[in-house]
């Protein structure tokens, strides 16, 4: 409880409202008692006749009430401090459950587990009662997660922002096969993690028009707009690795605004005020289910608007204090892009500085391009978001006038630099001759720093899809590879390799992640060796609980579990996986191989499709269509088991991964960004089969050839066989076994003798297949014959299994996070 807070000075004199607020005692009674006050207190119950969820919010409130202390502390120390900070902005936070990491985080999982028992509590049964915030889609919205836990754990002053979607990534469940989207109501029991703040509401804007007005003989511009929301914040508390720190991410909820409902219910028409209200909260109702494709629709528009604006307007005036001079901005802030998603904020930032501070366009500019920089997530172009100049008119009309005018400017500089080269302007124009707003290149132009997600990546982004900015602006463009944190998918996820690691090596390595090289030499250790390979089988019976409990999935003992799960989609090529299912299956059921001879393997699937992506749903029903023959066909005396669990989120990842032998990474070289499942795999002792892709290319480098199962082209020569005419029939015709498994599905094999149901999959390889597929068969298949033939030697796997894991500290998303400071942010952290 300090005095001041911004600008203000609290007049208390007793001692102990000028005392920094106390935590609860560190101790199993401490713990308890401050337990049972939540559940008395906040709940409203007795222990006898509290339910799971009465228990469950009690004890989060009590997490809690153990982080708030240091956080209000941090948030103290923030404002005083001074230094630079990082607001990240993020349209997706995929934060997976909270109460263990912020146990873990606050170093109170014992004394919370001891004083659960003593009130008659099991642990494990809170633990699973947190239902998981899913409000992202894949490895973007984990990435964003990863690293505020990076942040706070290395002390970086920081902020996240994003959109607190009253729904989140849809619940994915099979009906015959098929994925249906159910609601996910994450939010029906409450969120015992979060705080409102209405009273800190910001109100945005949207579409009305602009005009000029004379302002003391200057004329200036401003935007009228027509209606607005309520922006309000929820604040999270993201828990640094046992530091002490606390950091914010501060998510937004749209709300009708008072005035807004005011008028229409004045007016008389009560159902026209609900509508509003409706209306307004739509802004952030439900999380977009798309992932590597852009969605290009209005409302999604307004999400981002919504998020960015309400952010900077948050940090211009209740982060910054009153007087503080905005030319010093960049020596103070970093906004951090995560994709093209957050980049209406640039315009926004310009016309807040222009329009409402009243600086000169210039000032403002110089400004605004040293305070963002960009992260590219993509190399898919229908990936890269493009907005209409008609819609971004009617919905930002100000912004829209301050693009082009960014843009005119920068055309002048491309002209200065390049001459009258009228192809050349028309391929760097941020608005493109379809009259649409290129959302990558606008954040080009303003970004300090443009970055891409691993090596091959960024240097793909240079060559190919920002190629002309590239060579105008060279200084730009920088790298840094993604990582994960170790403290969720390594101690959360995986207890008992820690626990071998930190008998190993001592404490330290979760926040020193490249001390894993120190395992190297335990690879030659045979009893080394064997505690490991006891600890996978451990977590391969605990897997096996899980799946039996959730969808009644058993996973045999001696099978080697060869997993894929992400998102599905095209050019991760699930597609290429089940070739190689149905391949081993025609093997055995012509009879060209004894079932015996194969070596026993389940195939893990986890994967949601974005609902209007026909083809990656028809996927899904072809994985469980192949799945329910394969387990049922004697003649394999189940030597395959295809398990495909529904909803595949992070909870799930998190008992799957530490789980596996084998990592499929096998999208085509160029497609996939970075990827982050493979480094989660990787660092839990899985072998990786993969391709020259993302940041397979560094999981290779660093593991060695020898513990990395290589197949398939390589990105130039993907490129060279597109430029030579691709066509994949003449594949097909070339290996007798892929013509087999594609005529047995198109046969109606897996769909009870019905052809039509699969045949589109079969001719979209066999007559288009974008992402060649067929081409890389041959050597995948002959890539997994050297997986089986290495699993064959168990001791020998498992000495490359720990090789992989004493090799990828590289990996950790505090190193990644600390790439971002040296390289771009340029931030210190915290005293
Ligand atoms: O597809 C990329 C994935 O490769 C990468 O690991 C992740 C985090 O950088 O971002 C994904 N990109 C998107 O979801 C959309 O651009």
């Amino acid at each position: 409880n300090d005095k001041t807070s911004g600008s203000r000075t609290i007049a208390a004199t007793h001692p102990l409202a000028l005392a920094p607020v106390a935590s609860p005692p560190a101790t199993v009674d401490g713990f308890v008692r401050e337990f049972l006050l939540n559940l008395n207190m906040e709940r409203g119950v007795a222990l006898s006749s509290a339910t799971e969820t009465d228990t469950y919010m009690a004890l989060a409130a009590t997490v809690r009430d153990y982080l708030v202390a240091r956080w209000l502390e941090d948030q103290r120390r923030q404002r005083e401090d001074q230094r630079k900070a990082v607001c990240y902005l993020s349209a997706e936070y995929l934060l997976g459950r909270q109460l263990d990491n912020n146990l873990l985080a606050s170093g109170l999982t014992e004394i919370a587990t001891e004083a659960l028992a003593a009130c008659g509590i099991d642990i494990d049964t809170m633990r699973a009662h947190e239902v998981e915030p899913g409000l992202g889609n894949g490895g973007l919205g984990r990435l964003a997660a990863c690293f505020v836990d990076s942040l706070a754990t290395l002390s970086v002053p920081s902020i996240g922002y994003g959109i607190r979607y009253e729904y989140g990534i849809f619940r994915q469940v099979f009906r015959g096969g098929e994925q249906i989207e159910k609601p996910d109501a994450w939010l029906a029991l409450g969120s015992p993690w979060e705080f409102r703040h209405p009273e800190s509401a910001q109100t945005v804007s949207f579409a009305g028009h602009t005009e000029t007005y004379d302002d003391d003989g200057v004329i200036r511009s401003r935007w009228v707009p027509a209606w607005s929301v309520r922006a309000v914040p929820y604040n999270y508390m993201v828990p640094g690795y046992q530091n002490g720190r606390v950091n914010t991410l501060r998510l937004w909820s749209a709300e009708a605004t008072k005035a807004f409902d005011l008028r229409t219910f004045n007016s008389g028409d009560y159902v026209e005020a609900v509508r509003a209200q409706t209306f307004a909260e739509n802004i952030s109702k439900v999380l977009y289910p798309e992932d590597s494709t852009p969605q290009g629709k209005e409302l999604r528009l307004q999400q981002q608007y919504f998020f960015v604006a309400a952010s900077i307007a948050d940090y211009m005036t209740k982060v910054l204090p009153e007087d503080f001079d905005l030319e010093d901005l960049p020596e103070r802030v970093i906004f951090q892009l995560n994709d093209t998603h957050p980049v209406i904020a640039v315009p926004e930032m310009m016309r807040v500085l222009v329009d409402e501070r009243k600086l000169d366009w210039d000032a403002a500019w110089a400004i605004t391009q040293k305070c963002f920089a960009y992260t590219c997530h993509t190399l898919l172009p229908e990936a890269l978001e493009v907005w209409s100049v008609d819609l971004l008119g009617r919905l930002l009309p100000r912004h829209l006038e301050i693009i082009y005018r960014i843009n005119d400017e920068f055309l002048l500089r491309v002209r200065e630099r390049f001459g009258d080269d009228e192809q050349r302007l028309r391929d760097m124009s941020i608005v493109s001759e379809q009259r649409a707003v290129r959302m990558a290149y606008l954040a080009t132009v303003a970004g300090s720093k443009v970055n891409g997600v691993a090596e091959l990546h960024s240097q793909l982004l240079r060559e190919r899809v920002l190629h002309q900015f590239d060579e105008m602006m060279p200084e730009k463009f920088t790298n840094v590879t993604n990582g994960v944190t170790p403290r969720r998918f390594m101690r959360l996820a995986n207890p008992d390799l820690s626990e071998l690691i930190t008998a190993a090596l001592g404490t330290g390595w979760l926040t020193d992640l490249e001390r894993l090289r120190e395992l190297e030499s335990y690879a030659e250790d045979p009893d080394f060796r064997a505690a490991f390979a006891s600890v996978k089988a451990a977590n391969k019976r605990r897997l096996n609980d899980v799946l039996m409990k959730r969808d009644g999935f058993e996973i045999a003992d001696d099978h080697l579990l060869d997993v894929m799960v992400k998102r599905l989609h095209e050019y991760k090529r699930q597609t290429l996986k089940l070739l190689h299912i149905v391949t081993l299956y025609e093997r055995v059921v012509s009879g060209r191989v004894a079932a015996s001879d194969l070596q026993p393997r389940t195939f893990i699937f986890g994967a949601k499709a974005a609902p209007g992506y026909a083809m990656a749903k028809r996927v899904i029903h072809l994985i469980n269509a192949v799945g329910s023959v394969v387990n049922n066909d004697p003649r394999l005396e189940g030597r395959l088991k295809v398990v495909f669990p529904p909803n595949y989120n992070v909870t799930l990842a998190e008992r799957v991964i530490p789980a596996a032998d084998l990592s499929e990474q096998i999208s085509l070289a160029g497609k996939e960004a970075s990827g982050t499942g493979n480094m989660k795999f990787a660092l839990n002792g899985a072998l990786t089969i993969g391709t020259d892709d993302g940041a397979n290319v560094e999981i290779r480098e660093l593991v060695g050839d020898d513990n990395f199962f290589l197949f398939g082209m390589s990105e130039p020569e993907v490129e060279e066989l597109w430029a030579a005419g691709y066509r994949p029939g003449e594949f097909a015709q070339a290996d007798d076994e892929l013509r087999r498994a594609l005529d047995l599905i198109g046969s109606g094999a897996f769909s009870d003798g019905d052809r039509s149901t699969f045949e589109p999959v079969v001719s979209n390889l066999m007559y288009d297949d974008r992402f060649m597929v067929l081409a890389d068969y041959t050597s995948y298949i002959a890539a997994q014959e050297r997986v089986d033939a290495a699993y064959a030697d168990r001791d020998a796997w498992t000495r490359s299994a720990i090789l992989n894991v004493a090799r990828t500290g590289f990996f950790s998303s505090d190193r990644s996070i600390r790439d971002y400071i040296d390289r771009i942010w340029h931030t210190q952290p915290a005293r």
